[in-house]
């Protein structure tokens, strides 16, 4: 059985992963409507993984005896000032997500709730990475700067640069 306090903690979770994927899919239609095709390519692949992000979470909460409740989402930003500015949301975004299983897990240890201390280690690790992959590209990014060529490039190199992440 889950700890009613962790099943709690769990559904919120499984909301900030939707809004994940909701805020990314934002990105992805904001990137091809300014004819980036890589980055919007990146970003609706980034959405997909939010949402099996979600999925894993409903799964685990309904086999373990508890009930994923299914919540309203807050409406993603659909437009941005710049490529970068939105890049850097992204980080915030991962960084502010990362906080957030950061405080489930330390819970999970208040309540005694090994198993889904366990299940979540493969969270806390998809956070390094993801956290990594956005800085990774906010480092391109700065180094381009203003420069059309640069993001040009960067949009036909983006899944590659994420590829070896
Ligand atoms: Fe769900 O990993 Fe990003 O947010």
């Amino acid at each position: 059985m889950i700890v009613k306090k962790v099943e709690e903690l769990l559904n919120k979770q499984i909301t900030v992963e939707a809004e994940s994927s909701q805020i990314y899919l934002a990105m992805a239609c904001w990137a091809e409507v300014k004819g980036l095709q890589g980055v919007a390519q990146f970003m609706y692949t980034q959405s997909d993984e939010e949402r099996e992000h979600m999925l894993k979470l409903v799964k685990f909460v309904n086999e373990r005896g508890g009930h994923a409740k299914i919540s309203a989402l807050k409406a993603p930003n659909v437009t941005f000032n710049s490529f970068k500015d939105m890049f850097q949301m992204l980080l915030d975004h991962e960084i502010f997500v990362s906080e957030s299983i950061n405080e489930l897990v330390h819970v999970t240890l208040q309540e005694k709730d090994y198993s889904t201390h366990n299940f979540l280690q493969w969270y806390v690790a998809e956070q390094i990475e993801e956290e990594a992959m956005a800085r990774t590209i906010l480092d391109k990014i700065n180094l381009i700067g203003d420069d059309k060529g640069g993001l040009y490039l960067f949009d036909r190199d983006i899944e590659q640069l994420t590829a070896t992440t």
